[in-house]
């Protein structure tokens, strides 16, 4: 194989883990089986427009007061420039890694899809992201390559005294004669695709976690097309006609898919908006008469109070991930909307969703069951298969799974094959798998195991609370004790009677054991930029 790669430049190759630690893939499903050499950006693009779709609009955007739309071809032409800018005038070779940071915008999806077709590797970076954050990455991926927006430009320039191997570096929405706009006006919009192999690198994505040094994790040209043609292909069903709109970034492989990878597979189209809040994101739906969603669960449930206010009837399918949806939400969201949200529990390892549902298999409290392509079973201590009914680590296996660059961490995800999340799950008789917590958030007080995320579902039914979080906080006679970190609603008052009207209902939903012995009141909960809560900050503050 190796006498076949594209790629000049091998260091994302040499830096795979050994093959006897990768997890077992599996291509079982027909749609799954694909050719030796494919370039993921040729599927996505050229393809496309072969097959008639060049006229067809690919993304939308806001401009001023307007709607900017770009068809396939002129995608195409766009990415075809970049791809020219980074071979002839920055001395890309197939396999440098490339460093893309920008919002959510056309520019910086042309760029994901440019630096594909000139066969680099890409290597996203979240826009929130700080100089030290950006040093640790482009060390490890030796990164070589910028295409960055120039309103992300200072946080770059304060990591560069420390990036000795990132040489060549442009901007957009700049002026200047050295600017990405001016520059590709100058460059053909034809550009031969690199032709990678099918296991040629075509992105590495970091995940930091919530705590630990960022983890690198590799991805092929073939995962980014199996991401496509598992998860939407089977709980989506997405059309040409479908506007897909949402709000992780595309340097979070959730938005890369959502936002940028499906509706191009589909010959769907997407609006990109670089910064949406509760009420923008609803204004931007009816703008764009979007028909499908993807967001995380805190914004399902802010949604969800102000959905009255709007025009909304073109939104047809909503997707959540990155946090475990808690039922509450799945209710509230469907009373005000009308819509089931169809729930997804996806991996930065795995590139995408695994677990999940149709919207009509929808079930109270799972996440869903193991989508077509891949497997997924519950593992006690030993790695043996758990009973129906029995907590235990989640495992997978399919067509995409962990490959870590250069990492010692890869023995932990990957055991036996399976590929190990990191979640305590049980699967019902009927082969709905139930989130319980992330393995080391179990909470064990006085001999009891008792899963967070359960205790805030039960207090978020209660009316008066916003959001919350519950974790372990160390306690002397019980070893932890549950204790509940609530924001409230407007208007109710963070008082000692509060306090124990929520205990108390807590105490009615579920098991008695598992209320929270101590409440705090916060004004607001530590999140990640991908919208996960950070529990270790609240279990620090303990
Ligand atoms: C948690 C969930 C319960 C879970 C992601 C969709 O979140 C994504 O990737 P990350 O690497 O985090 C992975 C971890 O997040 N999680 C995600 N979704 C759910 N827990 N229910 C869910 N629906 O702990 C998992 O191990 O940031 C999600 C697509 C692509 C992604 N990268």
């Amino acid at each position: 194989m190796s006498a076949a790669t594209a790629h000049a430049d091998t260091f994302a190759r040499d830096h795979l883990p050994p093959r006897e630690q990768w997890p077992e893939f599996r291509f079982d499903l027909p749609e799954l089986r694909y050719p030796r050499r494919m370039n993921c950006a040729a599927v996505l693009l050229d393809d496309m427009v072969r097959a008639g779709h060049g006229g067809r609009v690919a993304l939308r955007a806001p401009f001023g007061p307007e709607v900017y739309e770009c068809t396939y071809a002129q995608l195409q032409a766009q990415a075809g420039r970049l791809a020219n800018l980074l071979v002839r005038r920055m001395g890309l070779v197939p396999g440098n890694r490339v460093l893309l940071r920008g919002p959510n915008n056309p520019m910086m999806a042309a760029a994901w899809l440019g630096v594909f077709k000139a066969g680099g590797v890409c290597v996203g970076t979240m826009p929130l992201l700080r100089a030290k954050e950006l040093t640790e990455i482009v060390n490890k991926a030796q990164v070589t390559h910028a295409l960055c927006d120039k309103r992300l430009e200072a946080e770059l320039k304060l990591a560069l005294p420390d990036c000795p191997t990132l040489k060549e570096i442009r901007y957009w929405y700049a002026d200047g004669a050295d600017s990405i706009d001016s520059e590709c006006c100058s460059l053909p919009a034809r550009f031969e695709n690199v032709d990678t192999l099918a296991e040629d690198v075509a992105l590495i994505a970091f995940t930091s976690g919530t705590t630990g040094k960022p983890k690198g994790t590799v991805h092929f040209h073939r995962d980014v097309i199996a991401m496509c043609d598992c998860f939407p292909r089977s709980c989506l069903k997405p059309g040409p006609d479908d506007v897909f709109i949402g709000t992780p970034p595309l340097a979070f492989t959730f938005g890369l898919g959502g936002l940028l990878c499906f509706p191009l597979r589909f010959g769907a189209s997407a609006a990109l908006v670089e910064k949406l809040a509760p009420e923008t994101l609803l204004e931007s739906i009816d703008r764009f008469q979007a028909t499908v969603l993807f967001t995380a669960p805190t914004m399902y449930r802010a949604l969800a109070g102000l959905w009255k206010n709007h025009d909304l009837r073109s939104l047809k399918k909503c997707v959540s991930a990155g946090e475990a949806l808690p039922d509450a939400t799945r209710r509230l969201f469907r009373q005000a909307s009308g819509i089931e949200i169809i729930d997804g529990i996806g991996a930065t390892e795995m590139i995408h969703i695994f677990i999940s549902h149709a919207p009509e298999r929808a079930r109270a409290g799972a996440t869903g069951y193991a989508i077509p392509g891949y497997e997924a079973a519950v593992l006690d201590e030993n790695g043996g298969r758990c009973a129906p009914g029995q907590v235990g680590r989640l495992a997978v296996k399919g067509p995409t799974g962990c490959r870590y660059l250069a990492d010692e961490r890869q023995k932990d995800y990957v055991r036996n094959g399976w590929n190990l999340t990191g979640d305590a799950y049980l699967m019902d008789g009927d082969g709905y798998f139930h989130y319980q917590a992330r393995t080391d958030d179990m909470i064990i007080s006085a001999g009891y195991n008792i899963a967070g995320p359960e205790v805030e579902d039960a207090l978020l039914t209660h009316p008066a609370v916003a959001e919350c979080a519950v974790v372990g906080a160390p306690d002397e006679e019980r070893g932890m004790v549950v204790k509940a970190f609530v924001v409230l609603k407007p208007g109710t008052n963070p008082d000692e009677g509060t306090k124990s009207e929520l205990q108390e209902h807590v105490k009615r939903s579920i098991a008695p054991y598992k209320y929270p012995r101590s409440v705090e009141f916060i004004h607001s909960l530590p999140r990640t930029e991908t919208g996960k809560l950070q529990r270790f900050k609240l279990r620090n503050a303990t």
